[in-house]
């Protein structure tokens, strides 16, 4: 590892022209990553870029940097990069840029950092931890293996990352290495403060009048040991519904103690039901339950969409 982040850190420093990649549909680690970077390229004064094939995440905005990404797939034609950094992607189609490399002209040097268990080792150097809880962990290592000081800057981008990807040090990624990080962290002068406010106080009033409307729904069904509740075509009329609430409210059905699984169902205007499984019990597997439904996903979240429309009785909701 010691290795690898040296002849990276030489890479980086004799590049003319490094382009920083976050993967498309960016999370708070993908974009800290980048953000902590180009604050490290600011720093040795490396020319950089950044860039992102989709929109940037509006709740990661307090990052600083982050309103040089550029997310205009014209780029890599009005100019070219010798270096490319990319980003808590296990692969480049995750990235959301395979196309755009492939299209080049020319070869630049690939930097792959990754925490992804499942990275295909695209890059000429890749620095790929998996027991890393999120890649701002593995750039931490690799700051600490160049000798490089944290300014308060980084700090704070390599804690978001950390926090985003732990879900707040909650989740089984928060090993003891995690919780070293931060504290590191914390003492090189990440601003926990600004973080927590981005990523906890964030919603506004009309969406948890929504989140309110949802859970006001919640029926347990005993049989399959599982919480259900339903996102009605008639709630996204009076409602913009986005993907991100939809998430938001699966993930917070979670946080159930009676059942074991919860279900989130979405009435959609195309006349199917679209649905969200998430678990936390060891012994149920909600991609094999997705699977039987036609959909699939991971082994605690996973998803399905079935032809139907939602309808009330007086035992609960169902999908007629
Ligand atoms: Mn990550």
């Amino acid at each position: 590892m010691h290795h690898t982040a040296q002849q990276i850190n030489s890479a980086l420093k004799q590049a003319e022209h490094v382009l920083i990649i976050s993967h498309k549909n960016p999370d708070g680690d993908t974009l800290s990553s980048a953000c902590a970077l180009m604050q490290y390229l600011r720093t040795i004064e490396i020319t950089h870029t950044a860039f992102c094939a989709t929109a940037i995440n509006p709740l990661m905005r307090f990052l600083p940097h982050i309103e040089y990404f550029v997310t205009d797939h014209a780029l890599f034609e009005r100019m070219q990069f010798d270096t490319i950094v990319v980003l808590d992607s296990g692969d480049l189609a995750y990235a959301g840029v395979a196309h755009l490399l492939s299209a080049l002209s020319y070869e630049p040097t690939i930097i792959n950092i990754d925490h992804h268990i499942t990275n295909t080792r695209y890059g000429n150097h890749n620095l790929v931890i998996p027991d890393a809880a999120s890649t701002t962990e593995v750039l931490y290592r690799f700051f600490k293996a160049n000798h490089i000081a944290l300014d308060t800057h980084i700090a704070t981008c390599l804690m978001t990352g950390l926090i985003t990807d732990t879900d707040h040090f909650s989740n089984p990624a928060t090993s003891a290495s995690a919780l070293q990080t931060g504290a590191d962290l914390l003492r090189a002068g990440a601003n926990l403060n600004l973080i927590r406010g981005w990523t906890l106080r964030n919603h506004s009033i009309k969406s948890l009048k929504l989140w309110g409307r949802v859970f006001s729904r919640l029926t347990k069904n005993p049989e399959h040991d599982m919480a259900y509740t339903v996102i009605t075509l008639e709630d996204q009329k009076e409602f913009s519904i986005t993907d991100k609430d939809m998430e938001g409210i699966a993930n917070f059905l979670n946080t159930i103690g009676e059942a074991k699984i919860a279900l989130l169902l979405k009435e959609q205007e195309n006349g199917t039901i679209k649905g969200s499984f998430r678990t936390t019990a060891d012994e149920v597997d909600v991609a094999a339950l997705a699977k039987s439904l036609g959909g699939g996903g991971h082994k605690k979240a996973a998803g399905f969409t079935v032809p139907g429309r939602l309808e009330e009785s007086s035992t609960g909701w169902r999908i007629v």
